[in-house]
């Protein structure tokens, strides 16, 4: 299985309930490694430019006021098949359908505050890392 890289977003929700650190064992428990992190706030423009793929659902504008709404940290994971990894360790988009242990079983509201994202595919995953951080600022340690 190939080494790869995910982004990751702790979202506002989960930030004001003070999980980082819980959320942050939960990929180091499961051999992911955080080899970039940083907390940010967005403004709309990057919430609207970070969620573009979704400019035409029915959820965006609610999405777009989320994920605005306070902090988050931003992070890329890296480690062994760490796309579809970290998306089980979130759980589904829905906390109503999550299973137990899950990030957004454990800590989301609902379905527009759920806590966690993370990318769902390499290529995606290339473009929503390019999006947060420069090459310079990821460290990957082997
Ligand atoms: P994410 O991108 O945040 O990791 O979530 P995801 O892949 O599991 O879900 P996606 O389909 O990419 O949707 C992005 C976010 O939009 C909100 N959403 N609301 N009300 C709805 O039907 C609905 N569907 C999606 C969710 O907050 C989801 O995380
Ligand atoms: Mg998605």
């Amino acid at each position: 299985m190939a080494v790869e890289r995910t982004l990751s977003i702790i979202k506002p929700d989960a930030v004001a309930q003070n999980v980082i650190g819980e959320i942050y064992s939960r990929f180091e428990r499961a051999g992911l490694q955080v080899v970039a992190a940083r907390m940010t706030h967005l403004g709309r423009e990057q919430a609207e430019g970070f969620y573009a793929v979704h400019r035409e659902r029915p959820f965006f504008n609610a999405l777009v006021e989320f994920m605005m709404s306070g902090p988050i940290m931003v992070q890329v994971l890296e480690g062994e098949d760490a796309i579809r990894k970290n998306r089980e360790i979130m759980g589904a988009t829905n906390p109503a359908e999550a299973e137990a242990g899950t990030i957004r079983h454990d800590y989301a509201e609902s379905i527009d505050a759920n806590a966690a994202h993370g990318s769902d595919s390499p290529e995606t995953a290339a473009t929503e890392i390019a999006f947060f951080f420069d090459s310079n600022d990821i460290h990957s340690r082997g």
